[in-house]
């Protein structure tokens, strides 16, 4: 076994790794497993001592000896080192430009809003803890203006970083796939923004995300 990723099959951040593991080709069970852990354990120094934020997931190559958390460097790390096109490298320097830019658009951009409302909305409900009905309306909309925002860049080409799909768009589907279970971001599927609706269809209908639910990760929010 090669990879070990250190997280839970409920974690939106794991799920982030391991649908873009399957997606580049990697086997369960053959070249890396889920090493799982409680979220009780998150904030003691075992843990902390390898994800410093005490969270997860975190990661070890037991190939290179090396240890690695943060999700997306993960799953780019993995694919530089094993040539994935799906993380293109900087030898192909349109490609790369394009991944790069789509990697700050998930993070920077959908990350936050799509985040926060997933835990306005249905996570914070496992923790006893009110939704903050303003933050959650604040969000949302955030969240729909951003949307607006890829529709512009969908309308131009067929995925986030053109026209070759990269772990930056399926980066969105665990959060997005939450949030569309729930009614929260309508415009993924309505057909409002039609490049935003094909391209979700698209990358939802991607094997690796039906895998990765195989595996563990639920359909948080799903009646
Ligand atoms: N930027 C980090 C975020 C990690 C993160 O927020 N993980 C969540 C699970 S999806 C977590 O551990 N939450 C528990 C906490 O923050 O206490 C990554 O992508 O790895």
């Amino acid at each position: 076994m090669v990879y070990i990723i250190h997280g839970n099959a409920m974690s939106t951040c794991t799920a982030r790794v391991i649908v873009s593991f399957l997606a580049m080709g990697l086997q369960p069970e053959k070249d890396f497993k889920l090493e799982s852990a409680e979220f009780t354990v998150l904030k003691e120094a075992d843990w902390m001592a390898h994800q410093p934020f005490g969270q997860m997931p975190w990661m070890e190559d037991t190939e290179a000896g090396l240890e690695i958390f943060e999700s997306r460097a993960i799953v780019s790390y993995v694919g530089g080192k094993i040539g994935s096109p799906l993380t293109p490298g900087p030898e192909n320097h349109k490609a790369f430009a394009g991944y790069l830019q789509a990697a700050q658009n998930e993070s920077a951009q959908f990350d936050g809003p799509a985040s926060t409302l997933a835990f306005e909305l249905y996570f914070s409900k496992w923790f006893g803890i009110p939704t903050n009905e303003e933050n959650a309306k604040k969000q949302k909309d955030t969240l729909a203006k951003k949307l607006e925002g890829y529709e512009r860049i969908l309308s131009k080409s067929k995925y986030l970083g053109g026209e070759n799909l990269t772990v930056a768009d399926l980066s969105h589907l665990a959060y997005g796939a939450l949030l569309s279970n729930i009614g929260a971001a309508p415009t993924l599927t309505d057909g409002s923004l039609p490049n935003v609706a094909r391209w979700w269809k698209d990358i939802s209908a991607n094997p690796a995300w039906a895998k990765t639910k195989e595996m563990g990760h639920p359909e948080h929010g799903k009646a």
